[in-house]
């Protein structure tokens, strides 16, 4: 049986490749024999060769150059550079540190994992630069064990407040480096009392040794950091930004922090938000806030990540005007260029919060003059909870090819966070990962493919959905082509199926509150009015036009005529910045309720047949992964009926509108 733990890394024999003679011979360049991150790499296309080729590569070493410190995502971009070339009887891997040759191992086991032909591969030199400089997972585990909006398992970084390593810490970088992920923050935004504790003396021994592991495999330790660490551990009474006595103690506590964990790329810092402290106590800006910290961490080369998730949780979502979309823009907008140069603020992909379908961020080609990370979500609280399947690199790719009109070229959310439109110092994107200390890492096997899919799109934004499903479905469950067919039809319309049998048009939530999982219509628990969506007999949806809160004017043009516009407004948003009567037409020639209800039956039946292609499977794949796979199938189908039922019969029972195709709504 497969030990499918190993995920993308658990090569096994392989017919094609065996005579290449060139992989018998491998010269790496550009760092010395000696960096840890070659070391591994070494070992890497050793152990991988060895395995499906059966014979272990000779390795050469070529001249190698001076260190980089990379101070600014382009000398990232550069140092992680690799090139491979091929000669007759030998492989020349090219790069300027450790991290580009570790780049390059990969690239060429994973040529050989999917049994591609080698020399055709590389029959012409292979210059590959990421496409991002900073490519992060955001952990959201808690010191007791327990992992905010976790579905695979407790935390294997912390138990009873004690930070753990052991071998599956090591597999972990290998894993996530293998697909190009640079940064980990290691522990949960929301950074309650004891984590505050997590930058003292009781636990830098172990926070360096983490550091190292992951330093050697070319990633960056991060913290989320709690804000008002002056009152938590400080014993102080403030968290002034600009108070004297707050800067001072900082000071003194991040020259100790970074003396005892050298490794130490920065902090993340969640200020203001769902209960989190922030400058706004004392009447400050985020601006004050970041700044701060950042100049003190500045002369260490640290980072001070910022996120936008800045909004009023106690909202009441009755009142017309208040608009919790607006939030992020409102609180962030203003201080554009005021961000000192080793902030950067981090954007979650819509103005809410990860819901199924938003529109993209308006900061994202709002902010001109301020670096930005991506953030998106592969932990799927609000998708499934990887019990149901959703592929979510479709997404993501969406995302990433939104054109902001934020400039004549270069315009697109791929183009900021890269540093190309605005020359930002540094950029990148982030998840918020889904893994867990669960036998197989995601839970359900096939979310495995959203952390493969996050690294290796945020390394290589011009791969397709697809290519990096072929990929996946290769390296870690079979070559077989109908196998790979069948299951590349089970993942790649995954999130458009979620999205029919659960919230529909862009409206978002109708989740269980807290869980967020499974359906309920008027649920959201920061709505306890069950208002927002704004449905009546009449309609549903929120007006957020010039006649209604105005969030449409935060894009740029021609963006804020469409959206403002329900003539122009693309249909999966139409509820998102329309309130419309059931009976308004949209450009697929469906009535809003004609839609709601297809849509359910739909997606409800597509849930059905993606079970029955995964049963047929059974016996051509490894049976851990089908009975895996297969038993979240059934909860999914429950699912998906529960969500069809419920928004069905919540919508028939509020317009009294019948379905036109005679479907029986209880
Ligand atoms: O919506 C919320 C999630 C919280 C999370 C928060 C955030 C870490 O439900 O669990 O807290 O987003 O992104 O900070």
């Amino acid at each position: 049986m497969k030990n499918y733990a190993d995920l993308w890394l658990g090569y096994s024999e392989k017919k094609n490749n065996r005579d290449c003679k060139a992989l018998r011979n491998i010269r790496l360049s550009g760092a010395p024999e000696s960096d840890k991150v070659v070391i591994n790499a070494v070992n890497e296309l050793k152990t991988g060769l060895k395995t499906m080729l059966g014979f272990e590569p000779e390795i050469t070493f070529g001249p190698s150059s001076a260190p980089v410190n990379a101070t600014n995502g382009k000398e990232i971009l550069d140092s992680e550079e690799y090139k491979i070339s091929l000669a007759d009887d030998a492989v020349s891997v090219e790069a300027k540190s450790g991290s580009g040759i570790l780049y390059a191992a990969f690239d060429i086991l994973r040529t050989i994992a999917c049994e591609k032909d080698f020399a055709k591969t590389y029959s012409e030199i292979r210059t590959v630069r990421p496409s991002n400089p900073l490519r992060m997972l955001n952990h959201w585990d808690n010191m007791d064990g327990s992992i905010e909006r976790g579905y695979s398992g407790e935390s294997f970084f912390y138990e009873n407040n004690e930070i753990v390593i052991n071998d599956r810490t090591r597999e972990y970088a290998r894993l996530i480096a293998s697909v190009g992920i640079n940064g980990v923050v290691i522990n949960n935004v929301n950074v309650k009392q004891a984590a505050s504790y997590m930058i003292t003396d009781r636990y830098f021994a172990k926070l360096a040794e983490l550091g190292e592991i992951f330093a050697g495999y070319g990633i960056r330790l991060f913290l989320s950091l709690n804000y008002a660490s002056t009152i938590e551990i400080g014993g102080m009474d403030s968290a002034d930004p600009l108070d004297e006595g707050v800067i001072s103690w900082w000071k003194d506590k991040m020259a100790e922090v970074f003396k005892k964990i050298p490794a130490l790329g920065g902090f993340l810092v969640k200020a203001d938000s769902e209960g989190r402290p922030g400058p706004f106590t004392y009447g400050r800006t985020q601006a004050d806030g970041a700044n701060m910290l950042a100049d003190i961490v500045k002369e260490y080369g640290g980072i001070i990540i910022w996120r936008c998730f800045v909004y009023n949780c106690r909202q009441d979502w009755r009142d017309r005007k208040t608009d919790r979309a607006r939030a992020g823009y409102d609180n962030f907008m203003p201080m554009d260029g005021d961000y000192h140069d080793n902030v950067i603020l981090q954007i979650k992909n819509g103005p809410m919060d990860f819901q199924i379908r938003e529109p993209v961020s308006p900061l994202l080609g709002g902010l001109r003059k301020t670096n930005q990370m991506l953030e998106v979500q592969i932990a799927q609280e609000y998708t499934g909870h990887q019990i149901d399947v959703c592929y979510l690199i479709p997404e993501f790719k969406e995302i990433l090819g939104f054109k902001t009109y934020c400039s004549e070229d270069n315009d697109t959310v791929e183009d900021i966070i890269s540093g190309r439109a605005f020359g930002s110092r540094y950029s990148g994107i982030a998840a918020v990962t889904n893994t867990g200390n669960d036998f197989n890492w995601t839970g359900n096997y096939l979310a495995g493919a959203n952390l493969f899919g996050f690294g290796r799109l945020a390394f290589d934004t011009g791969l397709s959905a697809e290519q990096i499903a072929e990929e996946f479905v290769r390296m870690t469950i079979s070559e077989d082509d109908r196998v790979v067919s069948v299951i590349l039809s089970i993942l790649l319309p995954s999130r458009e199926i979620y999205e029919r049998y659960t919230s529909p048009l862009g409206i978002g939530w109708m989740v269980n509150p807290g869980v967020h999982y499974g359906c309920s219509v008027d649920g959201y628990e920061y709505d306890r009015w069950g208002t927002y969506h704004r449905a009546d007999h009449l309609g549903i949806g929120v007006d957020r036009t010039d006649k209604g809160t105005g969030y449409a004017f935060q894009y740029n043009e021609p963006n804020a005529s469409i959206y403002n516009s329900p003539e122009k407004c693309p249909d999966e948003l139409v509820l998102f910045f329309h309130h419309l009567p059931y009976t308004h037409v949209l450009h697929s020639g469906k009535t809003v309720i004609q839609h709601i209800y297809d849509t359910h039956f739909e997606g409800y039946e597509e849930v059905l047949e993606m079970a029955g292609k995964w049963d047929s499977l059974k016996g051509e794949i490894d049976d851990g992964i089908f009975g895996n796979v297969k038993e979240r199938f059934g909860r999914q189908i429950d699912n998906a009926h529960e969500w069809c039922d419920q928004v069905n019969s919540y919508f028939f029972r509020k317009s009294g509108i019948a379905d036109e195709k005679g479907r029986q709504i209880w």
